[in-house]
């Protein structure tokens, strides 16, 4: 089989066009099927360098596909990174207009926010609470750039895990205080509980999620840095979200994050 030349600057710039003017495109393992899952963070290397030469800040990186039911789906037995810039970040309980996205998902999850880097190989779950300063309760908006929100492993790593929008609670809690595994979740949309899930749904425990993420970055000779703010996956499914949407996420013990979608 002929190999195409790959230019991974040239589908990145296809790929940031689709989110600024918010159309979806056609996946790029249409054209280059044999594209593997390195070269497929080589493109979102080529993104992110190109989202920081506009002057946008990284807030921190996502992990993605944390689930077994994801993975599975998938069918792969790693998650996926990416990562969350200054200008995703929408303020608890504000408005997000439809206009800015394509076709926006929403899920529950936790953030982690380290006092110290971590970097791989072997960290594990008990390292990362050991250096973890608060978690926070945060709502993913996730706009794959991709037709249908349809995708293989490479085309979603190309894609920057999907990432487009978050929001934070407004509480920090010290992660010696619960058993993260434990918490509960419930997404309602519109006052109408949507979906549910437990902590332990992301990888078995959140600091899981932390701790592979340093392995994942420690193997690029990268780190988790402190003061980043981590997403670790989500805890529920992800919900498709429609204009006039008011999503509110309650986490046990640890609070509630909200926003409305307006058109
Ligand atoms: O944050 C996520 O788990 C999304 C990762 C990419 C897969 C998707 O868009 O569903
Ligand atoms: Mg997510």
């Amino acid at each position: 089989m002929e190999v195409k030349e790959r230019n991974y600057l040239s589908i990145a710039n296809y790929l940031e066009r689709a989110e600024q003017e918010k159309v979806e495109v056609k996946r790029i393992t249409l054209e280059h099927p044999d594209l593997s899952i390195e070269e497929g963070y080589k493109i979102q290397e080529e993104l992110v360098k190109s989202k920081l030469d506009k002057g946008y800040r990284i807030i921190g990186p996502k992990m993605g596909l944390t689930s077994q039911a994801k993975m599975k789906q998938m069918n792969v037995d790693e998650p996926v990174y990416g990562y969350i810039f200054d200008y995703m970040v929408v303020e608890n309980g504000d408005k997000l207009s439809l206009r800015e996205l394509i076709h926006p998902k929403v899920e529950v999850e936790i953030a982690f926010v380290l006092n110290r880097d971590l970097k791989g190989p072997g960290i594990t779950e008990k390292d990362v609470l050991a250096a973890t300063e608060y978690v926070v309760p945060s709502l993913e908006i996730i706009d794959s750039r991709y037709e249908n929100f349809q995708f293989t492993l490479p085309d979603v790593v190309a894609d920057n895990a999907s990432s487009s929008r978050v929001v934070f609670g407004n509480r920090l809690v010290k992660p010696d205080q619960i058993d993260l595994d434990l918490v509960g979740a419930t997404l309602f949309i519109n006052g109408e509980l949507k979906a549910l899930g437990a902590g332990a749904a992301v990888l078995g425990h959140p600091a899981r999620s932390v701790a592979m993420l340093a392995n994942m970055l420690g193997r690029k000779g990268e780190k988790a840095k402190a003061g980043q703010i981590i997403l670790t996956g989500g805890i529920t499914e992800a919900i498709l979200l429609n204009a006039e949407d008011c999503v509110t996420a309650k986490l046990d013990q640890i609070g509630e994050v909200s926003f409305i979608l307006t058109e």
